[in-house]
């Protein structure tokens, strides 16, 4: 497969004004006949051919204004069509058929249980019909669909409704037109037998709006929260960026079979139902979040994406980069802008700087690629949303607003790039971006090493930062970045003023206690000055750039900055670094004796986290974050070479030892925090059940029979999934015989009460999956033969396969490779079925450098025979491919 590169973008040679799509939906074979209204782009050569994108579809006829061509008239392949000669202006018919019931790559026109839907980003509208599929091809659609009454009188497109009627034979017809225009990915089709939630919203400017959610009618009492969700994030937009709704109508489809989370299609959102569906009794308040999130993300794409759109696929994250900070910030609005802030960093320092430090790293904007959908990454959506959070910073909000005004002014109905929008902000601002760019183009994860030297006698404190990039494989050396290093100190009592010595390096508010600092060299020095006590710095408060910093703070400087810190992003940072260093101190001891049995938790961490128990003063979604070790997926990122078995062993063992130390504090917190109120989503109650949940966690390591009946009641009377989960959890990862018991039968339990809920099932899935007792890829393989699970569902996939995977090292990163090879298994049947998906599972097997030689060897030999299957999709080519070089 070849590359393709940024260098090489050129403008169509032919534009399409105007798209007339008509869809025979049935049974046996979908027929789609083509209208475009074709017109040569003034700069393209007299004779330019028309080259038109096509796959996996039969090409019934084409026609030039109505004259159908001889097969000797055009060339096609198995992904081109091309005409050699085509007048300059002209309408191009071209009727296709298709067969969505055997499309199990859910890209295109494909069947979800009894309904068809589709997925056009970023290819996929190429499999519908020969057409110019890229974004920078913008045209009006009108999209006519016919299907038998009675299976789909639900019939819906992109835009408004403009006619309908009846046809022979027990079908019907509707046509939609789509005002804006449009590339095709944001093109939509569904049709189905579907029910819907309606409401109306009324935009600011007095329109008001139809908002419809389409699912399933044993989904109907689940789309409460999504309906709220989206008018919530409407009237957010118009507060915080002025962007208003355009439409008469905003839809959102539910469909179970989806490989993304969801798709901002123009009116017409198709979602995942594990991001849009939620009640209290099926989903736990990560979903209900996750549903707020993708609403307002999808939603938001409105403006960031749709109105104004990319110009090529190299530009993914000017539209995902900037959505996700939009939806980011709208879900710190709506709940706990700390609690946020810590689990988007927490995700991004775990998985995307371990993409970025992996074989598959490429800078947000990247400059080549083999298959667009393998560019879906953690790096263009979660460190393109960083990036642009600096800019944010950078400008202060104002000058941002002003900036993302010009940009939405500027280019709408365009598809620009991102220099288009770093543009729009310098010209609002006033501001040299030029090096701040760096950011799009090189990839890689800063390193900070931080020094500070205090002078008691001049009553000054010394900061001096050094940022280093490490190679990545699109470049060895890199350019300085420019870095906004938000700072405080932090003294015995408190945060101190700061004054810093000059002006021209550092802006923001010194009497707040909070400055940043603005790197742009390898080495800068700052002085601070008026400091009349050594201070422990604060440094990257809120996370002010996507680096890695190292600062040699002391244990009792970390508690200082737990317990002290202005700053809630500093002061869980300052938890888990100190978490880290415990753990790894019993890292150390693992490697040395092979056993943890007789070590005492360290007493610094105890008296932490005794402090935080009793303290009730603290606001409890911090308090349950600050208790939370390190994840084991955390410590391996910062380890140069994974131990698996230490990480464990260590984490289990620190765990379990604060489990019995603090005993008494976790049994208070527990029933301190069980509510008989009904349930509700916000942010209070979240809090609450989080810190009981994380208590419960801790008391069910005592395995005695007092935390085992705890467990067994929560599981059995909880109104709410999350509350009944996290004892499942409890219960399943339990080792005694008597937790084992008490497992299979809750399993069993809920298995037979849930297992008409495929969400819930994938719930029920995962949490097997995830559990760390011995046997893990034995209980997994059985799971696969289990009517709960289907491997053509990508949510379930996820489920069983991605969480055994990613989540319990234990068990998948056996020695003896049998977990390497049943991967590399599950990846060979899915690359026929599901391309995308069966790349996106890969990952853990790309990671094969972090681990020790004999793994390494094991991993290594399973990509090696993933990448000599025969009919290797481009998907699972590249990312192994490049995994092995
Ligand atoms: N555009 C693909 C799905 C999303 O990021 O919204
Ligand atoms: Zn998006």
């Amino acid at each position: 497969p070849r590359a393709i590169l940024l260098r090489d973008y050129r403008a169509p040679d032919y534009w399409i004004d105007k798209t007339d799509l008509h869809f025979s939906l049935a049974e046996e074979a979908t027929d789609v006949t083509a209208e475009l209204m074709l017109r040569r782009n003034a700069e393209a050569a007299a004779g330019a051919p028309l080259v038109l994108h096509g796959q996996d579809m039969e090409l019934i006829e084409v026609a030039v204004d109505g004259r159908p061509l001889a097969p000797r008239e055009y060339q096609l392949t198995d992904e081109l069509l091309t005409l050699p000669q085509v007048p300059a202006q002209f309408k191009l018919t071209c009727k296709t058929r298709l067969k969505p019931a055997q499309n199990t790559s859910l890209e295109g026109l494909y069947k979800s249980h009894s309904m068809y839907c589709t997925q056009c980003e970023a290819e996929g509208f190429r499999k519908i019909t020969y057409y110019l599929d890229r974004p920078d091809v913008m045209s009006e659609f009108t999209t006519t669909i016919d299907a038998d009454r009675s299976r789909y009188p639900v019939l819906l497109s992109n835009g408004n409704l403009v006619d309908r009627g009846e046809g022979d034979g027990g079908r019907h017809w509707v046509r939609w037109h789509d005002p804006f225009k449009k590339p095709a990915y944001l093109f939509a089709l569904v049709a189905g037998d579907l029910c819907a939630l309606d409401d109306t919203f009324t935009t600011r400017s007095g329109r008001e709006v139809t908002l419809r959610i389409f699912v399933e009618a044993k989904d109907l009492d689940k789309c409460d929260h999504a309906m709220a969700s989206l008018k919530n994030a409407m009237a957010w937009d118009e507060k915080v960026y002025g962007r208003e709704y355009d439409l008469d109508i905003f839809m959102i489809v539910a469909v179970d079979d989806f490989n993304m989370g969801a798709m901002e299609n123009k009116g017409l959102n198709i979602f995942n139902t594990s991001c849009v569906l939620a009640k209290p009794e099926t989903t736990t308040d990560a979903g209900f979040q996750r549903v707020e999130a993708v609403v307002a993300h999808e939603y938001f794409h409105n403006w960031s994406g749709n109105r104004v759109t990319c110009r090529d696929w190299f530009q993914l994250s000017l539209k995902e980069g900037f959505t996700v900070f939009r939806d980011a910030e709208f879900s710190a609005d709506m709940g706990s802008p700390t609690v946020k802030r810590v689990e988007d960093v927490s995700l991004l320092r775990t998985l995307q700087f371990a993409e970025d430090a992996g074989p598959m790293s490429h800078p947000v904007q990247p400059a080549s690629f083999i298959e667009i959908s393998n560019f879906y990454t953690l790096t263009i959506y979660e460190k393109g949303a960083e990036v642009v959070r600096m800019l944010r910073n950078l400008l202060g909000a104002a000058q941002f607003r002003r900036g993302s005004d010009l940009y939405f002014e500027r280019h709408d109905g365009q598809a620009v790039t991102i220099d288009d929008f770093v543009k729009a902000m310098e010209d609002a601002s006033g501001r040299d971006l030029g090096q701040f760019k760096r950011w799009y183009s090189q990839a890689g994860t800063p390193v900070l090493e931080v020094d500070g030297v205090y002078d008691a006698g001049r009553e000054e404190f010394t900061l001096t930062v050094s940022q280093s990039c490490p190679p990545t494989p699109d470049s060895e050396t890199k350019l300085a970045f420019h870095i906004p290093l938000a700072v405080g100190l932090v003294g015995e009592a408190g945060p101190l003023a700061l004054r810093l010595r000059g002006s021209d390096s550092g802006t923001g508010e010194a009497d707040q206690g909070s400055c940043v600092l603005e790197l742009t060299k390898p080495q800068q020095t700052f002085v601070f000055e008026g400091v009349a006590e050594k201070p422990v710095p604060s440094l990257l408060r809120g996370f002010s750039a996507p680096v890695k910093l190292h600062y040699d703070y002391s244990r009792d400087d970390l508690m200082r900055l737990m317990s002290r810190d202005s700053d809630g992003f500093c002061r869980w940072d300052a938890s888990q670094q100190l978490g880290v260093a415990v753990i790894g101190d019993l890292i150390d001891r693992y490697g040395k004796t092979g056993e943890l049995h007789r070590e005492p938790a360290d007493p610094r961490l105890l008296s932490a986290h005794r402090e935080l128990l009793d303290d009730d003063s603290l606001d409890r979604a911090m308090v349950a974050l600050m208790l939370r070790l390190p994840t084991e997926a955390y410590l391996s990122e910062l380890a140069d070479t994974v131990d698996v078995e230490a990480i464990h062993a260590a984490r289990q063992h620190l765990r379990k030892a604060l489990a019995l130390a603090l005993a008494e504090q976790w049994e208070r917190v527990y029933h301190g925090n069980c509510s008989d109120e009904a349930y509700r989503a916000d942010a209070g109650a979240i809090a609450r059940r989080s810190l009981k949940n994380t208590a419960l966690g801790y008391l069910a390591l005592r395995e005695d029979d007092n935390s085992l009946e705890l467990c067994r009641t929560q599981f059995e009377q909880a109104d709410n999934m999350t509350d009944v989960l996290a004892a499942l959890a409890c219960l399943v990862n339990g080792t005694s015989a008597a937790a084992t018991a008490a497992s299979t039968a809750a399993l069993a339990a809920f298995y037979q009460r849930w297992q008409h809920e495929p969400l819930v099932v994938n719930q029920w899935l995962s949490v097997q999956a995830g559990c760390v007792a011995p046997g893990g890829l034995a209980r997994v393989k059985a799971l696969l033969q289990h009517p709960g699970f289907d491997i053509k569902n990508p949510n379930k996939v996820r489920a069983l396969i991605g969480t055994f995977c990613n989540q319990n090292a234990i068990n998948f990163h056996l020695k003896s490779g049998a977990g390497y090879r049943f991967l590399a298994d599950q990846i060979i049947v899915l690359n026929r079925l599901n391309p995308q998906i069966a790349a996106r599972m890969t990952t853990p097997l790309t990671k094969w450098q972090k681990y020790d030689p004999q793994r390494q060897i094991l991993m290594k030999s399973e990509l090696e025979r993933i990448l000599i299957e025969p009919d290797l999709s481009k998907d699972v080519y590249e990312v192994v491919s490049k995994s092995l070089r």
